[in-house]
Formats: structure tokens, sequence, C-alpha cells
């Protein structure tokens, strides 16, 4: 089935918030905020810029009347700053006027007094000051320290790799419209209705019941809308409590940019220990997570961290241990593999490590290490693995030896171009890891002319989950997809709804729509028998139509539906999942966190200009476990655009802030991100069919995540190019690999000199 908004996306007809049509008197907002990275408010003034045409109001932390908190796991983060700015970009007023220029205009007359206080920006840095969001944990599997004596061969090493920036099409925006009863109906461009209107409540110091957030779709998330939409959410709402008027903010991109959080950089260090069969006995990493200046998700992006220590790897012995440091960037965020990938950077770097030492090719330690049934991860979950069927299924099916041979051939005939290789297994816990919210909800109603709708807590960002929806309730109730639809994310048809993210979103919400049809296909069962005076189990709803031990009755499922609504059997139903089976025990750190793992093998090769640094991805071939994908079309691409934003992060994407906080690269003529010239110019996807089952709905694995970190294996390919023209080349491990860097590995030599412009230019 074709994603049911293609049509609409192609012709422009889909509605974005910026799209809904505006309510008469809708004032506009826009923040003004803070110049410097850290440093106490002295003076605000805003009596010139309350003077500009236009303005209505600007409102300050004084005029909050709940609680001056948006804070979700650590109450740490202000919505407005008071006394003190803790980073570039932190929000000190906000201004609402007749229009969108005239409160901009307002915004730059604003001026402010600020006592300036040191700057940190780097997470060791903050480490050594013992400036941590959260007390840090550590993760244990065997002992470590007696391991490291059995190993024939022990490597050391650091690190780096770097934020990114989320650049979702849609900007962040919010549009708060009063109702009758002091009660605000709120637009947002959210991964997660509950929280912006438990921000907006909490603000406000109003019971959430008097706000609705409703989300018709996104122009993209990633995880930058699953906690960092509720600022936008609470200002809107602020100033249309307190004006009684519709207020709307859409972030200009340069706003965005500068005022929200990333995906989180990583400083760590590990150390590796194999026997003289390469088998990796021994692993210790300590990764330091640059938080940002408050709390935000860090503490659960660095549990999820730990939870992928070991990728996709079995290793007896483990130490890990994860530091959430507090600096004075825009808190980090949630992003598309949320601590995840950044921890599958690190073992992949101690592999590499160790292979260039040794002198063997990086794929057979990884072959040989890659976890299989039973092996039990440091948090305590047993894998029940598909990671060597992936990986086998992708040596074979493309050929890597071959490939390998044509890599090799290449590089002996030519002298300025050379490719590279690199194969990267994944293997990605699917599960919120914070147990309580692995639950959904669903409200299905069937219209008494047959038609359907359909309500979740999902939120579509894109990612297809209403057509997954859709297909869900059309396949349980069996009837065809056109008699079906799929409301938008409202928070007073749908309470309490986890955020859209963690590569859930389809199960938790998918197995709930299929309770609810499943309880009305029950009901609606039983009108039947009644209607055809036979026993319930002969009936059957089969393509619309009622069967009665196999055979076709005049009842189809309209008439059926007309005779439940008129014996007064109810035709609706509100059902909640919850994932059976995941809990963890943070004192022990130990448990079944996961519903399941999503596995597989990327294989990846780039070719170098060694003249210039510059490089292209010739193929990225992939043997991915879908399970049984419910829709290869919408899964194929999430897949591609996985590759492709792991790519960017991984190579080009270079997020540059200066030692004052401030960010340099705040455009997109500055921020470079993947485009048609640097995708892959060959993309293979091969399904590992499985007929293992699974907690996803209809077996149809999460696919959201995974695939993202396919984009690691381009790194490491392209580093082995750079060793094929310069095999004694020192390159840290210091991502994205940008072409600039790529040059500086090809020719070491010229560094020192390149390093000092660079200093200067910043
Ligand atoms: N969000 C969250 C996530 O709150 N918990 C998670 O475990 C998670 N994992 C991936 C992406 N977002
Ligand atoms: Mo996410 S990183 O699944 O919002």
């Amino acid at each position: 089935m074709k994603n049911i908004d293609s049509g609409n996306h192609t012709k422009g007809q889909s509605v974005y918030l910026d799209d809904i049509p505006l309510v008469a008197g809708t004032l506009f907002g826009a923040v003004f905020s803070s110049p410097i990275a850290h440093g106490h408010i002295e003076q605000l003034y805003l009596s010139e810029a309350a003077q500009e045409p236009g303005i209505v109001r600007i409102f300050t932390h004084q005029d909050i009347t709940g609680e001056n908190q948006i804070g979700g796991i650590i109450p740490d983060e202000p919505l407005l700053a008071e006394h003190e700015v803790d980073f570039c970009g932190m929000p000190i007023a906000f201004v609402v006027a007749t229009s969108d220029e005239a409160a901009r205009a307002a915004v730059k007359k604003i001026k402010v007094d600020i006592k300036p206080l040191p700057v940190i920006t780097d997470p060791r840095v903050a480490h050594a000051q013992d400036q941590l969001i959260v007390p840090a944990r550590t993760f244990r599997l065997g002992d470590t320290t007696r391991a490291w004596e059995q190993c024939e061969y022990v490597f050391e090493g650091t690190t780096d790799t770097n934020g990114q920036e989320h650049l979702y099409i849609e900007t962040q925006c919010a549009y708060a419209i009063p109702q009758e009863n002091g009660e605000l109906k709120i637009y947002s461009s959210t991964q997660s209705p509950t929280a912006g209107q438990r921000t907006a409540a909490r603000v406000l110091g109003v019971p959430m019941h008097q706000l609705e957030v409703d989300v018709i779709r996104l122009g993209g998330g990633f995880g930058g809308k699953e906690d960092q939409a509720n600022a936008w959410v609470a200002l809107c709402a602020l100033a249309a409590h307190h004006l009684r008027r519709p207020v709307k903010y859409v972030l200009h991109r340069l706003e965005d940019m500068a005022m929200t959080g990333k995906r989180h950089p990583y400083s760590s260090d590990f150390k590796i220990g194999l026997d003289k069969d390469l088998k990796i006995i021994a692993y210790e990493a300590d990764f330091y997570q640059n938080a940002g200046a408050a709390a935000d998700l860090s503490p659960a992006i660095m549990e999820r961290t730990l939870f992928h220590t070991t990728s996709t790897y079995f290793i007896p012995n483990v130490r890990a241990t994860a530091f959430s440091c507090r600096t004075h960037l825009p808190p980090n965020t949630a992003f598309r593999g949320f601590g995840g990938p950044q921890a599958k950077f690190v073992m992949e770097a101690a592999i590499a490590t160790a292979a260039e030492k040794l002198g063997v090719e990086a794929c057979v330690i990884q072959k040989k290490n890659l976890n299989q049934t039973g092996d039990e991860f440091p948090f305590g979950q047993k894998a029940v693995s598909e990671a060597r069927a992936c990986w086998h299924k992708a040596e074979e099916l493309y050929d890597v030896a071959k490939l390998r041979q044509e890599v090799e051939a290449f590089n002996t005939a030519n002298i300025l171009y050379k490719k590279g290789l690199a194969l990267m297994p994944v293997c990605f816990g699917i599960s919120f890891t914070n147990t309580s919210m692995n639950q959904a909800r669903a409200l299905v109603h069937v219209y008494y002319d047959g038609s359907v709708r359909v309500s979740t807590g999902a939120v579509e960002m894109g990612q297809g989950v209403n057509t997954k929806m859709l297909q869900v309730a059309a396949q349980t109730l069996s009837v065809s997809p056109a008699k079906v639809r799929v409301q938008t994310t409202s928070t007073n048809r749908i309470a309490n709804t986890s955020p859209s993210a963690a590569s859930a979103t389809a199960d938790l919400n998918g197995k709930a729509v299929q309770l609810a049809c499943q309880a009305i296909v029950q009901r609606l069962k039983e009108v039947a028998a009644q209607v055809l005076q036979a026993s319930e189990a002969a009936i059957e709803l089969r393509d619309e139509q009622v069967l009665l031990n196999g055979q076709e009755t005049d009842l189809d499922w309209k008439k059926l539906v007309t005779a439940a609504f008129l014996k007064r059997v109810s035709l609706s139903e509100h059902s909640h999942y919850a994932t059976p089976d995941v809990y963890f025990d943070k004192t022990t750190e130990k448990g079944h966190p996961f519903a399941y793992h999503v596995y597989g093998t990327a294989i990846t090769t780039v070719t170098v200009d060694c003249l210039r640094g510059t490089y292209q991805v010739d193929a990225v071939r992939v043997v991915h476990d879908f399970g049984l994908s419910m829709n290869p079309a919408v899964d194929r691409g999430q897949i591609e655009g996985g590759i492709v934003q792991g790519i960017g992060w991984m190579t080009l994407e270079e997020l540059l802030y200066d030692t004052a906080g401030r960010l340099r690269s705040n455009t997109l003529s500055t921020y470079k991100i993947p485009d048609i010239y640097s995708v892959p110019k060959e993309i293979a996807i091969e399904p590992l069919q499985t007929e293992q089952d699974n907690l996803a709905i209809f077996r149809s694995k999460a696919v959201g995540e995974p695939p993202f970190m396919y984009g690691i294996g381009t790194y490491f390919a392209l580093r082995n190019a750079i060793k094929a023209f310069n095999p004694t080349s020192p390159i840290a491990f210091d991502a994205p690999m940008t072409p600039e860097k790529v040059l500086l590995g090809l020719y070491p030599q010229a560094a020192t000199g390149t390093q000092q412009v660079h200093e200067q230019q910043n």
C-alpha cells in the first residue's frame, strides 16, 4: 500500500501547522534570546521594543502564572531566563505583535546587560569540574580487571563524534487558540502532544484538561521535536492565556538552528582486549556526553548509549561508564538513534584500532565476535540473534570477497583515487528504555455507514505511521483501506501519550489499534451470529463479507454494522496496549529492557579523490531484518533516509561552536547536509525473511532508527581508502570525516600548518 500522504505531499496539499487557516485576530510571537552563553542578567531593556508599531505585549519570566520550568526528566530548565543565562540562544523574552515582521523587528530593539561567567563547551572539561547532569552510571558484565591478563592483545584509544542538526524541513512552531472557559486549543509540531500539554499546563498553572494539543503532521522530527517542541507550545499558550487571543510562532531557520539542541557530541575512551584467535574478551569504555546546559533527555540518551556499548558483538567482560556533562551549549536532545550510534562508533573504532595494529581486516574481528542467540548483553538481556544471519547473507549476496578484490585491483591501478570498503553490523534495541513509556492507546469508531475512523497517540512525521495504523485497522476489521481514515493526534482523543519516538510508534500504537478492532470484530461476530442464527464460531469476517462456515451470506460489512447499531451494540472501542515482559532494575543495571532487537549489516564502498580530499559513496548494500514488513515501500524509504542521514552525521555535518559557546555553523551555507550528489550512487536493500516470532505489530519490525547506524560504515570505508593511499597516516577517530579531514589524513605532514589557519579563523 502506498503512503496515504504521498498524493497530497506531491500536490502540496498536505496541511502543516503553518498552513492552518488563521483565526481572526491572530497575533504573532518571536523570542528574544541570550546573545551570550553564560552570565548574570543585570538589566533587560524592553521599553524601546514595546513602543514599536504593532507590539501587543512582551512577556518575561515575571508573567508566568505557574512554574517557570520546562525540564522533563529533571526540573533544571526555565522557559524564560530569570537571573542567569546558560546558553547562547536561551529564551529571555517573548514578544507578541500583530504581525510576524513587527514581532521580529521589536526583538531587534531589545537590549540586555549580561555579566559574563566562564563558558564550558567541552564535556571533558565539564566532567573535570564535576558538572554532571546526573550521577555517572556503569554497566558491567564479567570482570574486566581480571580479563586483561588473559588477553593476548590490548589496545586503547579515544574517539570523538560531533553533534548533528536535525534540520527537519518544517521548523519548530506552535499556534494556541483560546476557547471558552479559559481553555486553549494548541496546534503543535511535536512528537509528543502530551509533553506539550503537560509543559504548558505547568507553565500556566492550570490542569491538563484545560488544554488540548492537536497535531496534524510534522515536516520531520528526527527526535528534535520529542522534547524541544514544548517551549514554543508553552510560550504561545502563555501569551494566548493572558491575552485571550490566538498566538502563533513559527521559528525562522536561523532561530531554530541557534536556539535548539542537537544530537549529543560525545568524547570517549576505549580499551579493548583480544585473545590470540581475535575473540574480544574484554572491553571498557568511558563516554563523555556533551549534554548542553540542561538535562532535557540527556540522561535517557546516556542510558541508551550504555545499552549499545557492545553494539552487535558479544563480549564476556565489559565495563562501560557514561557521564552526562553539563556545558553551556543549547541543551542537546533526542536524535535518531538516541545515543546508540555514539556507542556503536566507539566499538567500531576499537575494532578498527585492533585490526590496524594487528594487520588484519576489521571484518575478520567483527565477524568472529558477532553476537548470537543466548549471548548476554551487559544489561542482562539475552540476544535472540540474527546478527550472524544478516552478516552471512550480506557476504554471500553481495559477494564481499569479489568486492574486496575489486577494491584492491582498483587501488593497485590508481594512484590518485583510492577505494575503501567497510562492513557495519547493526543491532538496535526496540522499546523505550524507560519501561513505563512502553504503552499506547487507540480509539476506533465504526460509523453506521460502515466507515471507520482511527485515533492513536502516534504522530505522523513523514515516517508513514498513519499508513501503518490504517493498514492495521483495515486488516483487523477486514475492510478495504478506503473505508478507514486516521485522525490527527489530539490529547482530547488519546490521553497520556508517549512521544512518537524510539522506533516504537507503529508497534505500540498499532497493537492498540489491533486490540480495539479485535474487540469491535468480536462484538460484530456476536451480532452476525444472532442475525444468521448460527454459532459465533462459524462466523468469519472477510473482505467486507460475513462468511458462515466459509460460505458467503447476504450479510455484508455495512449491513452488519447497521444491524449492530440497531441492536444498540457499541461500534466504538478505546484500547490500551502495554509491551509485555519489559523491565529494568536501575539498582543492578540489569533487566530485559527491549521487546526485541533489529539487526542488519551494511557493506559500504567509497572512492576518495586523493588530490582533493573529496569522495563519493559508491554503494551501500544492506541486508536488513524487517521481520515481515507490513509495508515494504514505507520501510524501504525509512532505510534509505536513515542511511543518508547517517552518512551526513559521519561525513559532512560539522557543527562548530566557538569557545564562547556561539554556534558558528548556524546557516545552511556553513552547515552541510547530504544532497543529491552525496547520496550513495547505489543503495541495495535485501530483506532478511524470518519466521521467528516477535512483539512487533504484524511481526513487522521497527524500522525508524536502526538504519541510521549503517552510515557509520561510510566513516570506516573512508578511513580504509585513506589508509590505502597512506598506510601510516595517523587518523584520529574524530567524526565527521569531512573532505578537509580526509585531506589531512592523506597528507598528515600538512596538518600542522592547516591547524594554525583553522585556529586563527576561529
Ligand atoms: N526516547 C525516549 C527515545 O524517551 N526513550 C528512548 O529509549 C528512546 N529511544 C530512542 C529514541 N527516542
Ligand atoms: Mo527519537 S531520537 O526516536 O525522538
